[in-house]
This record gives C-alpha cells, structure tokens and sequence, in this order.
C-alpha cells in the first residue's frame, strides 16, 4: 500500500468544504490513517515549497498558505500518489476535468483548493514535514 498526503487548503477550510472533500476521497477508496488541522508557519511553508522558492508565484504561495487553517491527511491506497493527482485535477482549476477536486472547488491556480504530492519520495518528504517534525506547524 501507498501512502501520499492531502493538503486542504485555506481557502477550502474557510468555506466549509473540508467534510466534502474528505468524502470524495474515501468515496474513492483512500483510507484516511492520520489527519490534523493547524495554521501553517512560514517556517513550515517555507520548507514545503522550497523546490518553488525561485518561482513568481512563490510569495502569493506561501501568503496564502499561511492565511488560515490547513487540514492535512495522510491517506492510503493503492496507487495511492497517481490516483490522488487524478482525482485533484490540474493545478489551474480552469483546467481540470469536471469532477476533480479542483474543478468543484478551485478558484485559481494559486488558490486551488488542495495539495496532493506528486512522487512517492515527495509524500514521504512531506508527511514528515507536516507531521513528524516539530512544534513549529
Ligand atoms: P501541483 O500542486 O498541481 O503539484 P505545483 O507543485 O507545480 O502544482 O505547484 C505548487 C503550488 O504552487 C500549486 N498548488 C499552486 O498553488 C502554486 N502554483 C503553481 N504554479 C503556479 C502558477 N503558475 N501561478 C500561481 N501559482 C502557482
């Protein structure tokens, strides 16, 4: 079995889709082995996203990561990081296919909604980020 992380991102937390998200994905046969809701550091956004530390876009990301409530869930299946990326959609929500997480609840390629990791080795990097480390998330 895979494991690859789930990120529920500010902007979904605000408008109360945390419950309809997490639905789809174990409608989708994901198994949810862990899950929490925090406020994330700059430390930790920092971190998270440092492979896009060069990007334009950088700072946008890391304001909006670190505007509200993240829920953050490790799940379970096989497959488990491809079948994650399908059912999230492209990263500009004007992209994905009807359907994807991004598509219902996106709203730009910034804010879209949710993370999902895009490599075994990047869920492992990231669950220990977000779950195994410190105080600091
Ligand atoms: P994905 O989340 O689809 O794997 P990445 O890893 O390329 O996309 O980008 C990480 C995050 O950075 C995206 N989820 C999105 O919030 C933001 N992002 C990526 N590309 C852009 C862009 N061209 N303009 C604005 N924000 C972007």
């Amino acid at each position: 079995m895979q494991h690859t992380l789930l990120l529920i991102k500010p902007n979904a937390c605000k408008l109360n889709l945390i419950g309809r998200i997490i639905d789809m994905v174990e409608r989708n046969s994901f198994v949810v082995k862990d899950i929490k809701m925090f406020w994330m550091s700059d430390t930790t956004a920092y971190k998270f996203y440092e492979i896009h530390k060069e990007k334009p876009f950088f700072h946008n990301l890391l304001d909006f990561m670190t505007s509200g409530n993240t829920v953050a869930v490790i799940l379970e299946k096989e497959n488990a990081v491809d079948d994650l990326r399908l059912l999230v959609g492209n990263t500009d929500p004007s992209q994905a296919n009807p359907g994807t997480i991004r598509y219902l609840y996106g709203e730009s390629t910034t804010i879209n909604a949710v993370h999902a990791s895009d490599s075994a080795d990047n869920a492992l990097r990231e669950i220990e980020i977000i779950f195994n480390t410190n105080k600091e998330n």
